[in-house]
Order: C-alpha cells, then structure tokens, then sequence
C-alpha cells in the first residue's frame, strides 16, 4: 500500500467525528430502542448502530483498501490485522448515553501492523475533541474551530509519586460475575483502602464510563491511571495513540506485561510524567498480585 497520508486520513476522521456527534446529540435516549449483548448491562442502542453505519459507509467510500473493525458488526473471534484498520466505537459510554448521562464519545482509531497511529475521540455533550497522529502529538479541541491545546494539558508534568498520590480510573464492565469480576472487585478495594490495612491509598478512583475516555483524561494529565479488563480494541485503539503522543504508556492489565495488543482487552493506561511512570505501573501490578485476567474467550 503507498505511503499513506495520514494527516488527510486524521483530517476526514474529525469530519466524520462531528457528524457522528451531530447524530448523537440529536437523539433523544428517552425514545430509542435498545438492546443488549452479553446481558442486561451490556446495552446497545439503533443510534450506535446508525453512527456505525454512517462511519462505515464514508469511510469505505474514502478508503476502499483498509479494513474495518467496529463494534457494532464485529464477527466474534476476529483478530486485527497489520492491514490498514479503521478500529471504530461509535458510542463509547452507552450506558451513559441511554441513561443521557451526558458523557460519551465517538471513538476512531486507525491501526497498521496492529499498532495505533491515528486517534480521533470527539465527546459531544463537551464539544471536547482529543486527536493524535503517531509522531506529531496529541491535541485536545474544547470548542470547535478553537485552537488545539498540545497534550498533555501542563506543560511540566509533574513527576509519578506512586498510587498513594494518583487518581486512577476504573470501570465496572458487563461481565459482573466469575473470577474476572471477583478479581476486579478485589483490586478496586485494595486500591482505594488504607496502606495500614494493605491497601494503596490512592487519591480516588473515577470511572468515567468509556474507555476512550478514561484514556483520553490520561493522556490530557487529568488522571494518572486507567485499569480496565474486558473492553475492546474498538474501545483503546483511538486512546491508545493519543496517550502515546502525550507521553503516556500502554502495559498491559496484568502483571508483566509491558507490550499488551491492542486487541489484549486488558490495559493498564499511565499518563506522561518526567519520572515514575515503571514504578507505578509495577505497584499497581504488585495490587494485583498473584491474580491474573483471562478474556481468551
Ligand atoms: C464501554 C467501555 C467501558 C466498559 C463498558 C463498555 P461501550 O464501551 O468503554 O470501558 O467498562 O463495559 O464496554 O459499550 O459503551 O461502547
């Protein structure tokens, strides 16, 4: 495939993300039709589908050869490959948008050999845009047409000093049950109890109810952390190069593992910092302990 143009690529994903959002503000959730996947959590709604299909439809148009890999028409058990991918959330934060919780977000990334090089998150109910290209930063857009801010947001970031000093986002997820949920459940409690008690203290745990945007709030340097096992790439991929291109790392959501897929479904996010970065990840894994996430399945 000739040498894309990934700024043209980026440039038309924002035009589709503000399309996209246009469709999601104009929903009235009171009045869709709903549904669920796995169980009663896992919701899915006619507007993810319609946004899906709208970003499909142009993006196939406009790039015929890439592949595309979307929640809403994704074929279990299939694997991204290194082929140019769109890797597409068309809402991330359903449960929010059902419940017009007014925080979610059309996620659009684009992976090549399975590595994120675009990401364009656009939340609508802030008119909050976040975008990256790999090698050329990451940005944030509080109101459209207004200038971009370079990510991340302080232009010192302060050094990691461990969880004791972080503010980490977790998520609930729709698996609610099982080993993986006991586990979860285990580690929010250690994270949040006293170090006297065993725990790590930190300053609070957030869940923003998307992945895409608890990694985007990472990578701005408004959390230190997100931990999550059971999302999607759909989920990560956009936020991932984002992160990235703020100084921030992707390991993986169980210890040792420091080069996760994007497609693992098991991430820890840390934000961009001068120093710090491999201890916290490695104290947040010595939380973890012994346990481990499997979502082989
Ligand atoms: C959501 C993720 C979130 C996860 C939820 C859900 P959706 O994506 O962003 O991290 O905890 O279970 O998967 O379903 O809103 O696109």
């Amino acid at each position: 495939m000739a040498d894309l143009n990934l700024q043209a690529i980026h440039d038309e994903l924002v035009l589709v993300a503000y399309e996209a959002g246009r469709m999601i503000l104009s929903a009235n959730p009171a009045d869709i039709g709903t549904g669920t996947k796995l169980n009663s959590v896992d919701i899915v709604t006619e507007v993810d589908q319609a946004v899906e299909k709208m970003v499909s439809s142009r993006l196939s148009t406009a790039y015929p050869e890439f592949s595309f890999m979307g929640e809403e028409t994704y074929k279990p058990g299939t694997k991204l490959g290194p082929e140019p991918t769109f890797v597409v959330d068309p809402i991330d934060g359903t449960t929010n948008f059902v419940h017009s919780f007014p925080n979610a977000c059309i996620s659009l990334g684009v992976a090549i050999n399975r590595e994120p090089v675009i990401g364009v998150i656009y939340n609508p109910y802030q008119d909050l845009l976040f975008t990256a290209i790999k090698s050329h930063g990451a940005y944030m857009t509080r109101i459209k047409g207004s200038t971009p801010q370079k990510l991340p947001l302080a232009t010192s970031p302060r050094p990691l000093e461990g969880l004791a000093n972080a503010l980490v986002a977790i998520e609930w997820g729709s698996n609610r049950d099982g080993p993986n949920y006991e586990l979860k459940t285990e580690v929010f409690k250690k994270l949040a109890a006293t170090k006297e008690t065993g725990g790590a203290m930190v300053h609070s745990l957030r869940s923003l109810g998307s992945a895409a945007l608890n990694i985007a709030a990472v990578a701005a340097g408004q959390m230190d952390a997100y931990w999550e096992g059971g999302c999607w790439a759909w989920d990560v991929c956009a936020g991932w190069c984002i992160l990235k291109e703020a100084g921030g790392i992707m390991a993986g959501g169980n210890p040792g593992q420091w080069d996760p897929a994007v497609d693992e479904r098991k991430y820890l996010a840390v934000r961009g910092a001068p120093s710090g970065q491999k201890e916290l990840v490695e104290e947040f894994w010595g939380v973890i302990g012994n346990g481990a996430m499997d979502y082989s399945v």
